[in-house]
């Protein structure tokens, strides 16, 4: 037996705060999530996969975009030509309230409620497999569901289907909360989850896997993305990363201080780039010195790469932000206010302290969603320090 795990394709994701681009450029980037699913259906096909599973936020968001609707409705119709059945749950970014199977859905997709429910298929060689999970129905679950999955029945093979995270204490857990425990008391062989975006296994025996989202939408989404193909081997079932070839989103370290002109700091920006096949959408973070701090704080270095990259007939990095090293932050500061910088740091930028600040925001949903689920502590702390930074500038002046 084998089959595909994926979750949070997230089609027709809007990719914002990339602004000022080529429009060939920008189709590629937005068709991004859709090619990603197409890669997973043509992986299916020419494995000839038993079933696909997709475990929540096929959709960014609650309004479904048509083209979204019907690029998905096309991709499972070639599955079901293959006839690979598919399993899908919505999750908290496409919510659906009266989940179920949909007439406006080839046959081959089995769409879960809004209450556990289990599943079951019975492959050509007579293999039994079970599939349990459920569909959000707003786009919050602050209950632990796992209680409501039964554990392994009389089948060969029995996965759970769940779009959540883990219960962490002191936090909203708004997102079907649960416990590795919980999820090994049900004796299940898998555990496709969804909702975090970097693939991983919370544990092996049996897995318990995140597999991302297949392609990353924001730069606290680098990394390699893709899907798991899993296979039995004995009484287990095997996870198998599979990376798919999206666009990536890469962070470049460049020292532009020793440069004697700008066409040294343009040829020090290209040397630094990395080669690559796919497009790479690339975060530059100079040191400067402060000979060319200005370029980098006026704009007028990354308006010199995108005029010029926009020129190019094809392209495959594109520079979106242009960012000073940290170590530029706090000139004027001495080396004890450097050391209590860093004291305050560790004091402030804390999960309890981020929980608090964005706490009101829990009245503006989506807005909190965006916080809690593309949390970065440090790169908050990378802001605060330029902001600093630039009062410390003004200061001066
Ligand atoms: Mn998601």
């Amino acid at each position: 037996m084998k089959f595909i795990h994926t979750a949070d394709l997230h089609l027709a994701s809007p990719f914002q705060g990339l602004t000022s681009m080529p429009d060939q450029l920008w189709k590629q980037i937005y068709n991004s999530t859709f090619a990603a699913f197409r890669q997973i259906v043509d992986a299916a096909i020419a494995q000839q996969v038993d079933f696909v599973l997709i475990t929540g936020d096929i959709y960014d968001g609650e309004r479904k975009s048509i083209a979204a609707v019907d690029f998905f409705r096309q991709q499972v119709s070639r599955l079901n030509d293959h006839h690979i059945p598919v399993f899908l749950s919505y999750g908290n970014h496409d919510f659906q309230k009266n989940a179920g199977d949909d007439p406006n859905l080839p046959a081959n997709v089995h769409v879960f409620g809004n209450q556990v429910s289990t599943s079951q298929l019975k492959l050509a060689d007579g293999t039994i497999v079970a599939v349990t999970g459920f569909s959000y129905g707003q786009r919050w679950i602050d209950d632990d569901l796992t209680s409501q999955f039964p554990v392994k029945g009389t089948v060969d093979w029995q996965i759970g289907m769940l779009h959540g995270a883990l219960y962490q204490a002191g936090t909203g857990n708004h997102y079907a909360p649960f416990t590795l425990d919980e999820l090994k008391s049900k004796n299940y062989d898998y555990w496709a989850l969804g909702h975090i975006h970097k693939h991983q296994l919370l544990a092996s025996e049996p897995p318990i896997v995140y597999s991302g989202n297949p392609q990353g939408r924001h730069k606290n989404e680098g990394g390699v993305h893709g899907y798991y193909l899993v296979h039995d081997e004995g009484n287990k079932l095997v996870p198998e990363f599979k990376a798919l070839n999206g666009i990536t989103w890469e962070q470049v370290a460049v020292d532009l201080s020793e440069c004697g002109s700008e066409n040294e700091v343009d040829q020090a920006i290209r040397t630094a780039i990395i080669p690559s096949k796919q497009l790479q959408l690339v975060e530059i973070v100079a040191t400067t010195g402060s000979k060319w701090r200005s370029l980098v704080e006026d704009g007028s270095l990354l308006d010199h790469f995108q005029d010029e990259l926009s020129r190019q007939p094809a392209i495959n990095w594109w520079p979106y932000q242009i960012n000073l090293t940290g170590g530029q932050k706090l000139p004027e500061l001495t080396n004890l206010d450097q050391d209590y910088w860093q004291q305050a740091e560790q004091d402030v930028f804390t999960d309890e302290n981020l929980a608090a600040v964005i706490k009101p925001l829990l009245k503006h949903a989506p807005l909190y969603d965006q916080f809690t689920e593309h949390r970065d502590l440090g790169e908050y702390q990378k802001l605060a320090g330029q902001l600093l930074g630039k009062r410390g500038d003004h200061d001066e002046d």
